[in-house]
C-alpha cells in the first residue's frame, strides 16, 4: 500500500495543471507593469493544437485589454514575464510559479508588423522570429533559464528591424509529455510595441500562425528524456520549431 502511494505521488508533478501566462513586459529591465501593453488570457491552460485559430496571440483575455503600446528602440532588450497565474504565485511559496519545473522546453519571440498594435488581432499576420533559447550543452532548457530569472525571458530587438508598430509574440513550448502527438503544450502571449530606429527590415523569413508548426515537427513531437528519465535531452540536439531567427 505504501509503495503504491509513493509511486502515485512520484507521478503527480507531471500530471497536475501547473501551467502559466505571460503578463508583464520590461524594456532594458524596466518593468512596464502587470497587464500593461500585453494581452493575458484568463486561463493558464496551454494550446495543444498547432492549427488552433488562436495560435498567434491566444484568446479570452483579461479585460479591459491594455490600450498601451510600449515604446522601444531597435537594439533594446525586451522581456516578457511568465507566472503560474495572473500575479505570479497561486499559493504562498508556489512551487509551480513561474511554471512547474517539469515543463522543459524552449522560449521564443516573434514579431509581426501591424498598423496599430493596440487594436491588431493576431490573425493573418506575417511573423518573423527574433529570439529563441532551447537546450544547451549541459541539459538546461530555455524554461530553466526563465525560472531562474523569476519568469522573465529577454531578447534583443535586432537593430535592423524597421520602425513601426508590432505585435511581439512570446512563446514557451513545454515538452514533458511531447512523446505523444498533440501533447506538447504551447503557452502564448502578445505584447504591443512601437519600435523606433533607422532599420529597414520587417522580416525576411516570415511565417503564419497557425501554419508555421506541424504536430510532428522534430521539436514538437519529441522525447526529451535521457536513459535515466531526466529531461536533459539525452545528448540529442534539440531543434527549435519555426524559421531561422532574423540576423542583421
Ligand atoms: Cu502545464
Amino acid at each position: 500500500m505504501k509503495y503504491f502511494a509513493t509511486a502515485v505521488l512520484a507521478l503527480l508533478p507531471a500530471l497536475t495543471s501547473a501551467h502559466c501566462v505571460a503578463q508583464r513586459v520590461r524594456v532594458n529591465g524596466a518593468d512596464q507593469g502587470q497587464l500593461v501593453g500585453i494581452r493575458t488570457p484568463n486561463s493558464n491552460n496551454p494550446i495543444q493544437n498547432v492549427n488552433d485559430g488562436n495560435f498567434a496571440c491566444n484568446s479570452n483575455f483579461h479585460s479591459p485589454v491594455s490600450s498601451t503600446v510600449i515604446n522601444v528602440k531597435a537594439g533594446d532588450k525586451v522581456g516578457t514575464q511568465w507566472g503560474h497565474v495572473l500575479g505570479g504565485a497561486q499559493i504562498p511559496n508556489d512551487p509551480d510559479n513561474p511554471i512547474a519545473p517539469s515543463h522543459k522546453g524552449p522560449t521564443i519571440f516573434y514579431l509581426a508588423k501591424v498598423d496599430n498594435a493596440a487594436s491588431a488581432t493576431g490573425q493573418g499576420l506575417k511573423w518573423f522570429k527574433i529570439g529563441e533559447d532551447g537546450l544547451d550543452g549541459s541539459g538546461k532548457w530555455g524554461v530553466d533559464r526563465m525560472i531562474a530569472s523569476g519568469g522573465w525571458v529577454d531578447f534583443q530587438i535586432p537593430s535592423c528591424v524597421a520602425p513601426g508598430q508590432y505585435l511581439l509574440r512570446t512563446e514557451i513550448i513545454a515538452l514533458h509529455s511531447a512523446t505523444k502527438q498533440g501533447q506538447a503544450q504551447f503557452y502564448i502571449g502578445c505584447a504591443q510595441i512601437n519600435i523606433s530606429g533607422s532599420g529597414t527590415n520587417a522580416g525576411s523569413q516570415t511565417v503564419s500562425f497557425p501554419g508555421a508548426y506541424s504536430a510532428n515537427d522534430p521539436g514538437i513531437l519529441v522525447n526529451i528524456y535521457d536513459q535515466v528519465g531526466q529531461p536533459t535531452g539525452g545528448g540529442r540536439p534539440y531543434k527549435i520549431p519555426g524559421p531561422a531567427k532574423l540576423s542583421c
